[in-house]
């Protein structure tokens, strides 16, 4: 077993499927689609929805832009058997089962990697491929995680001592600092070059992560590392997780002092954890959605929002990209095509979810071009994977006010309500609204005869496989 808690594919099998889905993928019948986002960003419930949505409600009304689907072409989608075998499934029935019950409630937050591969039968439209074969197969392999694994990848790319600084910039900001300070004052007051105190460690440790515990439900904070400290798989207690950021460097320090320590406990993390979670699981893929929660950082406030944007912005850097050619697919797959949503954009009115496109374009603007320049396809959209309101006008008095309808996550009662105007970029600190933003999260709607709805899921699928699929 892993530290994570699976078996790691034995060298045979690894290559053997390997075989298989690279010369898939060089005839361009398999994709693999990094769901990337921040934990609450809304992956689980996304993919739960693509697959609710192509496998039972794959019809012309439903998904208008996908072409695929709005002529006629697809035969029927359905969920493949397993085929990385120890990798547990991504339990779509459990996950669409909270969406469908009477009294919806949102799939629960994600606890380990899981993975599901999508299979469609389609038929093609075009030149020679429409005599090869009646029917094609294109392959969709999907991946689901805990979220906050995610911010782990960044540190691939620094060493202990930029850690602590990145780390200690950001709990001493005025936001954050509250909660941090009495870590904080511990960190100062910590002899360093002392020899190896294993409680000691131990114990400062405990607080680093109670501390990052402490921001995660009290701030809409992305930047919380390690993510295995939060979700720690089987990892809990382990001495690889015991690290925590320290403020003062020695240049040259004793082996077996406290700081070595820490630092060689940060070393073995990015080793023993984060690699090969990276390689296992987090290369490969051909395309990408960026899925953000842009409404919950809003309400968070500016500080909240800025280190959103830079966390984004890292791990996107963690990515392949680049033009992927029938040779790049076969050799190293990159990614050529990027989709950035502003997800969960139903809990604004539909006239502003155009706002929230225009904000989330602003902050990646500088990846994006980046990504462009390398020859990436990139675009924004706003979308819902799973809609939990309805649009409403209601009578104020002479005037008609325009609402959303639906029921506060953790109420009993439907709310009519009218939700702030989103901005169409970051405003200055010293331009935050008074009161800041209250953007309220709702329930998913009663589905109808079964049926889910979304904002723009069909634009999403056309932009991701949309070409794959012809
Ligand atoms: N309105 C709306 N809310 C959503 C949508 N998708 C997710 N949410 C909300 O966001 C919360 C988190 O969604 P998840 O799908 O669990 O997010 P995740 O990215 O899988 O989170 P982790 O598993 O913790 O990494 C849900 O409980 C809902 O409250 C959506 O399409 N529309
Ligand atoms: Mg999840």
């Amino acid at each position: 077993m892993t530290k994570s808690g699976f078996r790691p594919p034995t060298s045979i099998t690894k290559l053997k499927q390997h075989a298989k889905k690279t010369l898939h993928r060089s005839f361009d019948k398999h994709v693999k689609l990094a769901v990337t986002g921040f934990s609450g960003s809304g992956k689980t419930a996304f993919i739960t929805a693509l697959i609710k949505q192509l496998t039972t409600q794959a019809e012309r009304q439903n998904l208008p832009f996908f072409d695929v689907v709005s002529e006629g072409r697809l035969v029927a989608c359905r969920t493949e058997p397993q085929q990385a075998l120890v990798v547990p499934t991504f339990d779509y029935q459990e996950a669409v089962s909270c969406l469908l019950q009477e009294q919806p409630s949102w799939p629960p937050s994600t606890k380990r990697i899981n993975t599901l591969t999508l299979a469609f039968k389609y038929t093609s439209q075009r030149g020679l491929k429409q005599h090869l074969a009646q029917t094609h197969t294109l392959y969709l392999e999907l991946y689901d995680y805990p979220g906050e694994w995610l911010m782990d990848l960044p540190l691939l790319k620094m060493d202990y001592r930029q850690w602590c600084e990145q780390q200690l910039a950001l709990l001493n900001k005025p936001k954050y600092r509250p909660y941090a300070a009495e870590f904080l004052q511990q960190v100062n007051q910590f002899d360093s070059q002392a020899e190896v105190n294993e409680t000691q460690l131990k114990t400062l440790a405990e607080q680093y992560h109670q501390l990052l515990h402490t921001l995660q439900s009290n701030t809409r904070l992305s930047n919380l590392q390690p993510g295995r400290a939060l979700i720690p798989g089987d990892l809990a207690g382990a001495p690889v997780l015991l690290f925590f950021p320290l403020p003062s460097h020695p240049e040259q320090g004793a082996e077996n002092s406290q700081y070595k320590q820490l630092e060689a406990r940060f070393e073995a993390y990015k080793k023993q954890v984060v690699t090969p979670f990276y390689k296992d699981y987090f290369c490969q893929f051909d395309r990408q959605i960026v899925l953000v929660d842009l409404l919950a950082s809003l309400n968070d406030g500016y500080d909240t929002l800025k280190e959103q944007e830079h966390a984004l912005k890292h791990v996107l850097g963690m990515f392949a990209h680049g033009k992927s050619g029938f040779l790049s697919r076969l050799l190293s797959p990159k990614i050529d095509k990027v989709l950035f949503a502003a997800n969960k954009c139903d809990g604004v009115l539909s006239e502003q979810q155009s706002n929230l496109t225009r904000l989330l374009n602003s902050m990646l603007a500088d990846s994006a071009n980046e990504l462009r320049f390398n020859g990436v396809a990139v675009d924004t959209m706003s979308i819902s994977s799973v809609r939990s309101v309805e649009s409403r006008s209601v009578q104020d008095g002479k005037h008609k006010l325009q609402c959303i309808y639906g029921k506060p996550v953790g109420e009993t009662a439907f709310i009519n309500y009218a939700p702030p105007i989103p901005p169409d970029h970051i405003p200055a600190a010293s331009h935050w609204p008074e009161g800041g933003f209250e953007f309220l999260a709702f329930e998913p709607l009663v589905a109808k005869q079964g049926a889910l709805s979304h904002i723009r899921l069909d634009h999403v699928m056309q932009f991701l496989i949309g070409d794959k699929l012809r």
